[in-house]
């Protein structure tokens, strides 16, 4: 860890120092030099893992508390009293130190300025009298739910809570790899991002085995069984409760339809490009030595857990690597390798930079020029404490994606604040969402804006 802090404070200060020099000449001329900043728009948050603005002119951020609130940022740049929506009555109840379920997700329709619908990612309690594949006698944890709601047909500050449609209840074994994310991609299609199951190696309750024997487990490589390990594509425009669209890899056989692509452990965040060629971006965590950010493809098989990251992992000790594993799966298809890794801090070879990565989005803004088009992202802490940390990527064409830290002035080597998320407003500027706390508790819940400074 220390010479990865020494590293990034090389980094930092060569960068602060052209930058400096830059500045000091001609500020005013040289706008691709200028420095990235924070600037708060907003505190006293709980756990902010979610934020969109709403493609209807109206210049408001909703950003979602994982306890269940959605709030709203005015044009004016002032929270709201009231929250648009308050979703705990229908969720579990979050551990305050530690949690990975919650309200973690929220899609505005594209055409949200007419028909006034959204879309919720939340976690429901258990189902009773679920059996659990495997496991006689145990109980689910909790339900997955994806639901859509309309706005308040007179107040377009309150969401009408008792519009609610479900589209998926996907039953889940542990409080952890829950996914998260919703966005409708370029074709008009919901896009949903579900774990593993949770657990850790891909095994226990609710975990089926796969193709691959010598590991056990997982649900990442299985595609029959649950909706979990995937990135799931539905069309909300019609059916009961809604249709799979014809390209769907698996439409139309054995295999659950709704998958786009699979093998994946905790997909917490993705998005998708709102330029170029609107790539879906999505940050898969590892589990103790790599962490990977994927472009994801329809159909592709992304790896777990026969592969953590570009390794072969292993299920009977997760601190070591398998010498070889298969490069396809049982149908012959490429398991497919990120184009981003990192080490985990806790991988034993040393070299870490992070414990959980926080997938981002491309920056198509225009506060600061010199991040045009790189993807931003990050991870939650770099060593399990409040240090939560950026990076920056050049989306190269193929192979892996040269990336090194992104620093904010007044924040030399880390946030000092746990990373929980980012978010993307429809003019492409960037936010990040941050917390003193790595569980749901505290009122030290902040939202920033990435500023040139
Ligand atoms: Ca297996
Ligand atoms: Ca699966
Ligand atoms: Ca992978």
């Amino acid at each position: 860890m220390k010479s990865f802090v020494a590293f990034t404070g090389m980094l930092f200060v060569t960068f602060f120092l052209l930058i400096g020099a830059g500045c000091k000449k001609d500020h005013n001329s040289a706008p691709a030099n200028k420095t990235p900043g924070l600037q708060l728009v907003t505190d006293n948050l709980i756990s902010p893992v979610a934020l969109a603005e709403p493609p209807d002119d109206t210049h408001r951020l909703f950003i979602v508390d994982e306890l269940g609130k959605i709030w709203i940022i005015g044009a004016d740049g002032k929270k709201l009293a009231a929250p648009f929506i308050d979703m705990a009555s229908k969720m579990v109840t979050l551990s305050p130190g530690y949690d990975e379920r919650g309200l973690l997700g929220l899609a505005f329709h594209p055409q949200y300025k007419t028909n006034g619908k959204f879309y919720l990612f939340y976690t429901a309690p258990p189902r009773p009298g679920i059996p659990v594949p495997g496991a006689p006698g145990a109980t689910w944890n909790s339900l997955t739910t994806i639901s859509e709601f309309k706005v308040s047909a007179t107040d377009p500050n309150q969401a009408d809570i008792n519009s609610e449609r479900i589209l998926i209840r996907d039953d889940h074994p542990y409080l952890n790899h829950n996914g998260g994310t919703l966005a409708f991609g370029p074709d008009g299609f919901l896009y949903i991002s579900i774990g593993d199951g949770g657990n850790a190696d891909d095994v226990g309750n609710g975990h089926v085995p796969d193709w691959y024997a010598v590991n056990a487990g997982g649900n990442g490589q299985d595609i029959y069984a649950n909706l979990m390990g995937n990135i799931l594509r539905i069309d909300v425009n019609g059916g009961a409760p809604y249709n799979i669209p014809a390209d769907n890899p698996f439409a139309g056989t054995a295999a659950r339809p709704e998958i786009y692509a699979y093998g994946f452990r905790n997909p917490f965040r993705f998005s998708f490009d709102m330029g170029g060629s609107h790539q879906l971006l999505l940050g898969d965590e590892g589990q103790s030595l790599y962490e990977e950010i994927d472009v994801v493809t329809n159909g592709g098989n992304y790896g777990w857990n026969v592969k953590e990251g570009t390794h072969c992992f292993d299920t009977d000790n997760d601190l070591l690597e398998r010498s070889s594993c298969p490069m396809t799966d049982s149908a012959g298809k490429p398991l497919i390798d990120p184009v981003i890794e990192l080490v985990n801090a806790a991988n034993p070879k040393g070299g870490g930079v992070g414990i959980a990565i926080i997938g981002g989005f491309v920056y198509r803004g225009s506060a600061l020029p010199a991040l045009q088009g790189k993807y931003i992202f990050g991870m939650l802490s770099r060593d399990g404490k409040a240090t939560g940390i950026v990076f920056s990527a050049d989306m190269a064409g193929s192979g892996m994606w040269a990336n090194s830290p992104l620093n904010f002035s007044g924040y030399p080597t880390d946030l000092g604040q746990y990373l929980k998320s980012f978010g993307q407003d429809q003019s492409g500027e960037m936010y990040l969402l941050t917390s003193g706390q790595e569980g749901p508790q505290g009122t030290s819940g902040k939202v920033y804006k990435i500023v040139a400074q």
